[in-house]
């Protein structure tokens, strides 16, 4: 039976820069869900006749999601919600299956990196049919419907047995339960020489990858052991817990510090990597080398045509504005289009939709490329064993040989996290009323060339997004970036991204490369007075 419910809007169901994140247990609390699910209904005009993707990262509320969610659906008259077993999808597995199974659109449950549990975070995105998050557009008008929302729709009926693979009845929906595993695997066989990957595991070369107790556990296992013959071992922290074990699944070198010990100790693997909550950020590190996320983009733009899923070459790539211009080196000295976008993958959909760009990464850990419309963890982690398995070279000289060919972007970023919102959000203002008298102006050591606020415009269809952060150019070409993240769940995080560039010295430790521009930020912004903090968060 059909019941209408009525209820009223509840404040802040704003989507962030990846969906909208809050604690569980404001998730938790009476109809905050169903009226944000109802909300995305109604902003995309209805699910009437429609097809979606559901699954989420297996953290705590998900399974109890997941049936409000089908049961929402089927009340709105959606045909068929395609559902990973369990109600688990890593993020770029459920893009995959909007794109293969032609669905009109996707509901995700993660909270990405952000830790989980009853005390953790939790959150919903929606996906448009290209399989990618959903453009600000729609983001706005799902928050609008939530500011006016006065009844949701929902199926009175028992839970539906998520466990079997096949076809369940819910009113008049077809609820198909899939393989969360396999349509995935399969596109990763297509994209990757999984002859090479298998061979150069058979000539004794050792990987580590950390499923940080998240979602990728079960992928992993299918893909590297199953299919490529990596050793059970090879894959830690593979099962994914509600909580995810205590830890916080981000893969950079804080959070994913046991694989970081296993990788700079003594008797290392060859290869170490990481992935996050659901599966679409990941981390790559050598034995004793540390790769960042900025270089690991430009390392896999120079190599992809190495992979058969890339051997025509590359359209063009893009990163986003804070991650530094590494990519932009490969893109000059191969001929390719280079954009700068917004924080946030969706500001990569058009790029990719329209073929401009196949290959995508942020500072954030993130990177993809058109084979879906997220960034993907594992695919990543592909890649680099492909190039691998290709040049039959250590994590270390790879770096080494793209250093000397392409010069090295120091580069790093400073988050300070859960500072009082009201200061961040003023240090901010304050600095952005400066902008435009900062050129020529001394900040520390370095003198400011140009200062923006960041702002862009969408090649493909116009749109223009506007404060997206405030960019410093020094004299030498250091830059530095100041933004708030639109990710966390409690006051605000500010995030420093920094960067230098040297076309002869790439042996020096980041942080000493970068000190002029870290003396530069806090001369011109008084971040730790203002925000009261001695040091940074995390480093990475
Ligand atoms: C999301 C977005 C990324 C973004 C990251 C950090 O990633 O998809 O594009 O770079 O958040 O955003 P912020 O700096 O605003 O916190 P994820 O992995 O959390 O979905």
């Amino acid at each position: 039976m059909i019941q209408t419910i009525p209820t009223t809007p509840i404040d802040g169901q704003k989507p962030g820069t990846s969906g909208l994140r809050k604690k569980t247990a404001i998730f938790r609390q009476k109809h905050y869900l169903e009226n944000f699910v109802q909300s995305i209904w109604d902003g995309i005009g209805g699910v009437a006749g429609k097809v979606l993707v559901l699954g989420g990262d297996g953290r705590a509320f998900n399974r109890e999601a997941v049936q409000t969610i089908l049961k929402m659906a089927a009340a709105s008259g959606a045909a068929k919600v395609i559902v990973g077993q369990d109600g688990l999808l890593s993020t770029p597995a459920a893009s995959n299956l909007i794109r293969i199974r032609q669905a009109d659109g996707g509901v995700i449950l993660s909270a990405s990196h952000n830790p989980g549990g009853d005390d953790g975070d939790f959150g919903v995105k929606f996906n448009t049919a290209n399989g990618g998050p959903a453009p600000e557009g729609v983001t706005n008008a799902i928050f609008d419907a939530s500011t006016r929302i006065t009844e949701f729709h929902i199926m009175d009926a028992p839970d539906l047995d998520l466990g079997t693979v096949g076809d369940v009845q819910l009113g008049q929906m077809v609820v198909e339960v899939v393989d969360p595993v396999a349509d995935y695997a399969a596109l990763m066989e297509k994209l990757f020489d999984f002859t090479a990957i298998r061979a150069l595991f058979n000539s004794g070369f050792t990987l580590r990858f950390d499923a940080m107790h998240a979602i990728t556990g079960p992928y992993a296992r299918e893909i590297l052991v199953n299919r490529l013959g990596a050793p059970a071992e090879s894959v830690m922290n593979a099962v994914p817990l509600p909580d995810f074990g205590g830890g916080h699944p981000d893969p950079n070198p804080v959070w994913a510090h046991e694989l970081m010990g296993i990788m700079m100790g003594e008797n290392a693997p060859d290869f170490g990597a990481a992935s996050d909550g659901d599966g679409d950020r990941n981390m790559i590190v050598g034995r004793g080398a540390y790769v960042t996320p900025s270089d690991s983009l430009a390392v896999i733009a120079a190599n992809a045509h190495l992979a058969p899923g890339y051997a025509q070459g590359l359209a063009g790539v893009a990163r986003s504005m804070p991650t530094s211009a590494a990519l932009d080196r490969v893109a000059e000295a191969r001929g390719l289009p280079c954009y700068a976008t917004p924080t946030g993958w969706k500001f990569f959909g058009n790029l990719l939709d329209a073929g401009r760009a196949t290959l995508c990464g942020e500072e954030s850990a993130g990177t993809g490329s058109d084979h879906v419309r997220e960034k993907d963890g594992l695919w990543a982690v592909l890649m680099w064993l492909n190039i691998l398995a290709a040049k039959r070279q250590s994590v270390a000289e790879v770096m080494a040989a793209h250093w000397a060919e392409f010069g090295r972007n120091y580069y790093s970023r400073h988050d300070y996290e859960g500072v009082d919102a009201a200061a961040a959000e003023t240090l901010m203002d304050d600095l952005r009323a400066r902008l435009d008298k900062l050129a020529g102006e001394a900040a520390g050591p370095l003198t400011v060339t140009t200062a923006e606020d960041f702002s862009y415009t969408d090649p493909v269809d116009g749109s223009v997004t506007t404060r997206q952060g405030l960019q410093i150019m020094f004299d030498g070409g250091a830059r530095l970036v100041l933004r708030l993240s639109g990710t966390g769940t409690e006051g605000a995080t500010l995030r420093v991204y920094m960067e230098s560039f040297s076309g002869e010295r790439f042996d020096q430790d980041p942080q000493a490369a970068l000190a002029d521009v870290i003396a530069a930020a806090e001369a011109l912004a008084g971040i730790k007075a203002r925000l009261g903090r001695d040091a940074p968060d995390v480093v990475t």
